[in-house]
């Protein structure tokens, strides 16, 4: 029996999920007694530190913890539950961490995007039942935009290197932590869990390395989900977001199956779009619940969710806000939301007033889950122009001139799918959504989408250029080429496709396969 401190924030279903998928049964800690009297504690903690610490404090569970922890019980800290270990933490100054161990808790300073998201390796520094038949050259999931810089060297387990060295794992007797998230780390993953579950001594080790460890351009399968007009809830597809076809919605197959298809064929990260959701509020359409809830028993890579997530008031008279509808998607096992048409609305509101009301959907969101569980989905379309002073919108010169050969464009932000245009432009909302605190942008394109044509690089570039959280780039790959192209054109950290997995016309390995000699990925 594994004990699992879950204090109410983020996506613990998928530690649970992991651990169960291993045989083993999990006993969610209710009280402090519950800690003291755990086995093996997991504590796999998720969002922001202030919040986790606060929650912590709140329940008394502080001493519990203190305690477990100095009589050297087996414990596995994940993420958060490794910075907890520390003093504290540059996240929030002036609560204190749980203290075990000496060190602190600081935000990546460096030139690249932060958070650090997406999968990295291991360099190892000494044996540990977590490493029993790990090979030592996998991938591992990341996803943080702080580490733990700790004062003992010998409780160092891993680094790994993102602009500079930082310590991913740590390990003090049978005190264990790391930094990435085994239960979304694929099969590598649920070695080191198994390990932690069941190894008692340390065999079987990788061979020790020096060499620095690369960040992989992910590669992202996207599910467009809705109820076609039989009412069943299918995956679908568009051409320039028209996903109707002879006046039927186009139906490529079931979200959960295709879903288990893409992790078995190497995907890194899955994102389901529930394409409807701007009309069909999410927490009365709970199909799409049980999808991410089926889901995630089986899929051990990220899986991110989209659609809906908005303050919403229902026939009753009953309001809900954005964030109870981002805790549901959290509950049922998506470790990321993303945001689409409230991002629009929220950043024309923040223009106009001036004002951080602390109260939008991103910032909420943010505060509770942290920076990285919130991604931005933009839908933008090009408006061409022939001058950049015909608007007052920042303006790209194009390679692909405009209807009337015009040689400028500007991308505007569509909402509800695309149906209607805005007067923002796609540059300005993601700096702002960064402001507000997004911590990813997934960059569609409508005049790319489905056409297989490849990404809109120029698109890519500009919105790179603008912000310093990680991009993914979305719409229009039709060949492995494409994906190489967008990974060296554009500083964008990853890839989405959906029509080319879907219809099976280039499936993940053979993008992969392509990759591989070319550019960083995970195998
Ligand atoms: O506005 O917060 O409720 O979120 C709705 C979400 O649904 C948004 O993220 C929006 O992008 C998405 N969406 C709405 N309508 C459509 C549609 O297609 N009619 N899909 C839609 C957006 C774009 C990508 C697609 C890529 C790759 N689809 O998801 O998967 O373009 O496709 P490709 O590789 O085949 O070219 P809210």
């Amino acid at each position: 029996m594994i004990t699992l401190l879950d204090y109410g924030a983020g996506n613990v279903r998928s530690v649970i999920n992991a651990i169960e998928s291993l045989g083993e049964t999990v006993h969610t800690v209710r009280t402090a007694d519950d800690i003291l009297g755990a086995e093996k504690l997991v504590f796999p903690g998720v969002g922001a530190f202030g919040s986790m610490m606060g929650i912590l404090n709140e329940k008394k569970y502080v001493e519990p913890l203190r305690a477990y922890l100095r009589d050297n019980r087996p414990f596995l800290g994940i993420c958060l539950g490794l910075q907890a270990l520390f003093d504290y933490s540059e996240e929030a100054l002036g609560l204190n961490g749980l203290g075990f161990l000496k060190g602190h808790v600081k935000r990546f300073e460096i030139d690249l995007a932060v958070p650090h998201i997406g999968w990295n390796g291991l360099n190892i520094k000494k044996p540990s039942i977590l490493f029993n038949d790990v090979k030592g050259d996998e991938k591992f999931y990341f996803v943080h935009s702080y580490h733990v810089v700790t004062d003992n060297e010998s409780d160092v387990l891993t680094t790994t290197d993102y602009g500079y060295s930082f310590v991913s794992s740590i390990q003090r007797g049978n005190v264990m932590a790391t930094q990435f998230h085994p239960e979304k780390s694929g099969a590598a993953g649920l070695r080191i869990l198994k390990n932690f579950l069941a190894s008692t001594i340390a065999k079987n080790q990788p061979a020790p390395s020096s060499a620095n460890t690369r960040l992989a351009k992910r590669i992202i399968a996207c599910l467009d989900v809705r109820a076609n007009d039989q009412g069943d809830l299918v995956v679908t597809k568009g051409d320039r977001y028209d996903v109707r076809e002879d006046g039927q919605v186009r139906n490529l197959g079931k979200p959960v199956e295709l879903a288990q298809r893409y992790y078995d064929e190497g995907a890194d990260e899955i994102t389901f779009l529930n394409i409807t959701g701007f009309r069909d509020f999410p927490l009365e359409d709970m199909p799409m619940l049980a999808v991410l809830k089926q889901t995630s028993k089986k899929v051990f890579v990220p899986l991110t969710i989209g659609g809906g997530i908005r303050d919403y008031t229902d026939k009753n008279g009953r309001t809900y806000r954005a964030l109870e509808v981002a805790a549901a998607y959290f509950r049922s096992g998506a470790d990321k939301v993303s945001i689409g048409s409230d991002a629009v609305l929220i950043v024309e509101a923040y223009l106009k007033s001036g004002l951080k009301t602390g109260q939008s959907a991103i910032e909420q969101i943010a505060r509770i889950y942290g920076n990285q569980a919130v991604v931005i989905s933009v839908d933008p379309r090009r408006v061409y122009v022939d001058s950049p002073d015909d608007v007052n919108h920042p303006v790209i010169e194009t390679q692909f001139p405009g209807p009337n050969g015009e040689s400028y464009c500007w991308y505007q932000c569509t909402i509800k799918g695309g149906r209607e245009g805005r007067g923002l432009d796609a540059i300005t909302l993601v700096q702002v959504c960064q402001e507000l605190g997004a911590g990813e942008i997934l960059l569609n394109c409508i005049d790319r989408d489905g056409t297989g044509q490849g990404f809109d690089l120029e698109l890519i570039n500009a919105v790179k250029n603008a912000v310093t959280i990680p991009v993914i780039a979305s719409s229009g790959a039709g060949k492995a080429e494409h994906f190489y192209a967008v990974f060296t054109a554009t500083e964008a950290e990853s890839a989405l496709a959906a029509g080319i997995f879907h219809r099976r016309e280039v499936p993940i390995h053979d993008v992969k396969s392509f990759l591989e000699s070319r550019v960083e990925i995970r195998n």
